[in-house]
């Protein structure tokens, strides 16, 4: 039976060697491999920013650093998270493997596609660089809502080097989107229809479409708080007849898809590994692919439960109060597909799996304790509590991080031919989970019990005490467990055998079809591509493939 062969790159780029090789590189699994290392490096800096926070709130009357300091700290981690972490390492995912799971020879725009990449330092390096300037950091929290960010209460250029960083990044992830769509679009190999490419591609797409469609509006009202701060204009201004809750409004109408945007990628990493692990197909593979537009598309009819308590209209209350509880169909509906694959498969226990596995109770923890923030009256009651801050790390940590790190030791042979280590990788995965749950499990009852979030000490005599110390201690432990990841990929890198060969789980997905690391143009010929498991097909021997034989 024939194979696809492959056309050859169009534009044949020109050969560097050393570190000129990666920084002039337009190879998109470079690309990939350097967004992962960039925002992984992030992570590890909003880590520390995060021990710092967690340091000063481990008992009350704490004040290891300033109130002000404090507030630029915890400010500072949210947004590396979320800016410099979350949203690029999806895009950082989505460059390594797109391509090769559609069966494509690079991204549609390799320069765009490198400028993207750049792009991340650069805005990483405005947002640092505002700890040394006079006044400090931005500090009103990652939202930096308007009139708090006027000059009037955030004097010094904190802020507009904040405004500036994130402006780049929407930049960036913009080109990357449109970069995802028209590589989907145009560029799959034959036989590689809509229903048959893989879950993350579709997660990816979905994502895409988020990013193109949400920050934009990001991009118009962070211009308009930059012309309020430096231009004299008063769209926030109250007492100019500007509109505080105008910004609240432009602003989670990205927002509120941005979560999608940041945990879409994870849930297709996980609908990826779970089935191969398994050793089943994907339990209602349409269904996970439908939930996923589905959950984009009702992305942007659920901002406004960012304001319930700011006193929005009872009719405008009450229906999105409705979308956002309908986004908990979809996502259970993905749940249950995911338990319905691992349901009488024969489990294969690797570390990959052991993420996977706890994305899927902690995700679940994170959606759960979402509802109640839907339900208005309870909303009123938890808003502004660490309930909320508990949620949006089982969310975020539970769900991203751990769909990042499943990734991670999943295609890390792909990309370096060699295994991380067993041993460390489950240390590392119980260390962070214990850790994890310790951390942000007490958030809850803080939050029940009153807590406010984003202060900077608090007195005795609430009986937060002992919670916010066990909390602490859970965030040093998930430190800990960084450790041994960070010592296991450099050992790994620096002296284990490769060992992985091309296909080592036995993956369905035909990045597997090609050596590892691939060559440059990624295959030399593809196996015909006739269900959404094109590898499995390959390996069973549905026909004679063999990877690296070329067909031309
Ligand atoms: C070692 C792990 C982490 C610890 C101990 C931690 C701790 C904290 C704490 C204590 C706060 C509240 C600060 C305050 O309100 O004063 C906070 C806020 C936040 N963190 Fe983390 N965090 C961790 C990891 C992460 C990760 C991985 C993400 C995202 C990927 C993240 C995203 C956020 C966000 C968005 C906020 C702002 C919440 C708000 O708006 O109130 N964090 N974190
Ligand atoms: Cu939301």
């Amino acid at each position: 039976m024939a194979t696809g062969a492959i056309a050859r790159p169009t534009h044949h780029p020109r050969h560097y060697t050393g570190i000129l090789e990666w920084v002039l590189t337009t190879d998109h699994k470079k690309i990939g491999i350097m967004y992962l290392l960039f925002t992984i490096f992030f992570m590890l800096i909003g880590g520390i920013l995060a021990l710092l926070v967690r340091t000063q709130l481990v008992w009350s009357n704490t004040e290891v650093f300033s109130k002000d300091a404090y507030n630029q700290f915890f400010t500072m981690h949210a947004s590396t998270m979320l800016f410099l972490f979350v949203i690029p390492v999806g895009a950082g995912f989505g460059n390594y493997l797109l391509p090769l799971m559609i069966g494509a020879k690079d991204m549609a725009y390799p320069r765009i596609n490198a400028l993207s990449l750049w792009l991340i330092p650069l805005a990483a390096i405005f947002m640092f660089s505002s700890f040394f300037v006079e006044g400090g950091a931005a500090k009103s929290g990652w939202t930096e809502y308007a009139p708090m960010t006027l000059r009037t209460f955030s004097p010094g250029h904190g802020t507009d080097l904040w405004i500036l960083g994130v402006q780049i990044l929407g930049i960036s992830s913009v080109g990357g989107g449109i970069n995802f769509l028209v590589t989907t679009m145009t560029m799959r190999a034959p036989g590689m229809t809509p229903a048959r490419m893989p879950i993350f591609v579709w997660m990816i797409v979905v994502t895409s479409v988020l990013v193109v469609f949400a920050t934009p509006v990001l991009a118009s009202v962070l211009t308009m708080l930059f012309f309020d701060r430096n231009l004299g204009t008063h769209f926030f201004d109250p007492r100019e007849g500007g509109n505080p809750l105008l910004y609240q409004q432009l602003f989670w109408f990205y927002s509120h898809p941005a979560v999608y945007i940041m945990i879409l990628p994870a849930m297709g990493i996980v609908s990826e590994v779970l089935p191969v692990f398994s050793r089943k197909p994907l339990f209602g593979y349409k269904a996970v692919a439908y939930a996923g537009a589905a959950i984009g598309i009702l992305g942007f009819c659920v901002w406004m439960h960012h304001m319930f308590a700011t006193g929005l209209s009872i009719p405008l209350t009450t229906v999105t109060m409705f979308t956002t509880m309908m986004i908990a169909v979809p996502s259970g509906v993905k749940m249950f597909n995911w338990l319905g694959t691992m349901w009488y498969g024969s489990l294969v226990f690797k570390t990959p799996m052991y993420f996977a596995i706890g994305f899927l109770f902690l995700f679940l923890i994170g959606g759960v304790d979402g509802v109640f923030h839907a339900v208005v009256p309870v909303d009123y009651a938890i808003n502004d509590t660490y309930w909320v801050v508990s949620h949006i790390h089982y969310v975020l940590f539970g769900g991203a991080v751990f769909g990042v790190f499943a990734g991670i030791y999943y295609w890390f042979p792909k990309m370096t031919g060699k295994f991380l280590d067993e041993t460390l990788g489950k240390t590392h995965f119980w260390l962070m989970f214990v850790g994890m749950n310790l951390a942000f499990m007490p958030m809850h009852v803080l939050g029940l019990m009153g807590m406010p979030r984003r202060i900077a000490t608090y007195e005795s005599g609430h009986g937060w005490e002992w919670w916010n110390l066990v909390s602490t201690v859970g965030a040093f432990i998930i430190a800990v467990s960084l450790l041994f990841f960070l010592y296991n990929f450099f050992k790994t890198l620096a002296s284990a055998p490769k060992t992985a060969g091309d296909d080592p789980w036995e993956g369905n997905t035909l990045e597997w079809m090609t050596t590892s690391p691939p060559p440059e143009h990624n295959f030399d010929s593809l196996p015909p591509v006739h269900s959404e498991r094109p590898a499995f097909d390959a390996r069973a021997g549905r026909m004679s493939y063999r990877p690296g034989a070329a067909a031309h």
